[in-house]
């Protein structure tokens, strides 16, 4: 072998070798692109108890692993909402119309009486952990007088495609706690409720608290919401965890059937605490993180704990251990909340009828439809058990007709005004017999007058080469489309 070919041979196996390294590198690139978006990221806030302004401190766990440990942590902060808190929440949803989850951060001011206030980070990246764009101060209800943690949570409570907010204060009177929340309902795309509840009243689970939490999730196998209310309970010796089960909220966010689950220790002392449901070991069975702020001599940190597997009374079938520690710098917190960033269990698509080359589904006037709907994407293999259906008119969003349960994925409908509509579907899923809800599709829809062969020629749409025309018939070229005319007003005209 030639010095030239050996050069060559070694000069191939140097290319070869920075090829195979190059395809490692772009593997390794885009598999941590791809487990950012199929694991869970979780978030925890902390309000910072300084002199001046208390602002929020957050941690992001990301992707969240089966046995409930993040891969690894990223810290940040934004400005808080006032001077002194006496409690705090975090909650992750959809409110600005977008797939690009939002999360509103909470505080609890502590005031003569204390009052919720709220700031959004919209559009949370979940690729680098940046926000799109922040909220100005958003004010909610008041409270009592002491409070001592708080929650808070989003979820679908009354029947619409709007979610709706919950606020969690735990009340602090001398002897027994106990839970107050209130629901802001159906958030505009600012953020702001059309309306606040009145006060909900839950009993407590301990009479010293040192922070709380509130979740909304799925956890039996009715397909109505369920809220779980947390609290830190803080006797004088060692801490724990303290919770209630609340199953299947009416559409006024109440319920009758509360449960206790209680007793996870903690250490002496916190400031804070918050809890979410989602989907962490990956089995479709809804699991359970509570997060408490530890507050030892030196700095505090977030520790938690995963409850995996609930029953359908709430209770997990096992706890992990404490995992963290994410720290948190400053010796003092004064509130904290958790919201797990997951996808949804699954994601309806529109099966039939097709949409038109105008993007909405075309329908005839007084004709009926079948409208189906399936999963366009369905991680625990769910079965459908059913859909929600409602529609409103595009010209009034807030008139919201039919509101019906069907106990498979199509529904019929037979319109009689011609105009714009908007039908919203979102199917129930079924994992291991548990029912929950998936989010909630958009089908837009035009309803029309029937076209008609009119038996007088349509001059200005024949000159306009609109249509074709010919001895008091339309006609057509093979293979081309033949084009008739049919409107979508209650007066005669143009199709749009
Ligand atoms: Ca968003
Ligand atoms: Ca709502
Ligand atoms: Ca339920
Ligand atoms: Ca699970």
């Amino acid at each position: 072998m030639s010095t030239n070919n050996q050069k060559a041979k070694n000069l191939n196996t140097i290319t070869n070798i920075i090829f195979v390294l190059s395809m490692i590198v772009i593997f390794c690139l885009t598999h941590s692109i791809a487990q950012a978006d199929d694991r869970p990221e979780l978030l925890f806030m902390g309000i910072l108890d300084a002199a001046e302004a208390n602002d929020f401190w957050f941690s992001i766990g990301w992707d969240v692993r089966a046995g409930g440990g993040a891969s690894s942590w990223q810290s940040g902060g934004t400005g808080g909402l006032g001077y002194e808190s006496s409690g705090g929440g975090l909650a992750m949803g959809y409110i600005n119309d977008n797939d690009i989850p939002d999360v509103v951060f909470v505080y609890l001011n502590d005031w003569t009486p204390d009052d919720f206030r709220y700031k959004i980070g919209f559009d949370f990246n979940i690729n680098d952990g940046s926000w799109g764009s922040w909220s100005g101060s958003i004010q909610g209800p008041n409270l009592g007088h002491h409070s001592a943690g708080g929650g808070a949570t989003i979820g679908y409570i009354n029947d619409n495609e709007r979610p709706d907010l919950v606020l969690m204060g735990i009340d602090d009177p001398d002897g027994a706690n106990s839970f107050w929340y209130y629901i802001g309902w159906d958030l505009n795309t600012e953020g702001s409720p059309a309306e606040w509840s009145d006060k909900i009243s839950v009993s407590g689970v301990s009479s010293s608290n040192e922070g709380g939490g509130a979740t909304i999730g799925y956890i039996d196998n009715d397909p109505r919401p369920d809220l779980i209310l947390m609290g830190v309970d803080a006797p004088s010796r060692a801490n724990n965890f303290r919770y209630k089960v609340g199953l299947n909220l009416g559409t006024d966010g109440r319920t009758q059937n509360w449960s206790y689950v209680g007793g996870n220790a903690l250490g002496f002392q916190n400031d804070g605490g918050g809890a979410t449901l989602g989907y962490v070991n990956d089995n479709g069975i809804p699991d359970l993180i509570l997060m408490a702020i530890d507050n030892p001599s030196g700095d505090n940190s977030f520790w938690y704990h995963v409850g995996l597997d609930l029953n359908t009374n709430g209770q997990p079938a096992s706890w992990t251990g404490v995992i963290g520690p994410a720290g948190i710098p400053g010796w003092a917190n004064a509130g904290g909340g958790a919201a797990l960033v997951y996808k949804p269990l699954t994601q309806p698509q529109l099966v039939s009828p097709v949409k038109g080359s105008n993007g909405k589904v075309n329908v005839a006037l007084n004709e009926p439809v079948t409208f189906e709907v399936d999963f366009a994407d369905n991680r625990f293999n769910a079965t459908l058990a059913g859909a929600q259906w409602w529609y409103t008119s595009a010209a009034d969003p807030e008139d919201r007709r039919d509101f019906t349960t069907t106990s498979t994925g199509e529904k019929q409908y037979t319109f009689t005004d011609v105009g714009d509509y908007i039908i919203y579907c979102r199917v129930i899923e079924e994992v291991s017999g548990r029912k929950s809800v998936s989010r909630t599709i958009a089908i837009p829809v035009r309803v029309w007058n029937r076209p008609t062969v009119a038996t007088t020629p349509p001059q200005a749409n024949i000159d306009a080469g609109d249509v074709s025309w010919f001895n008091g018939k339309y006609v057509g070229v093979k293979g081309q489309a033949v084009r008739l005319i049919a409107d979508g007003n209650t007066e005669n005209g143009d199709p749009d």
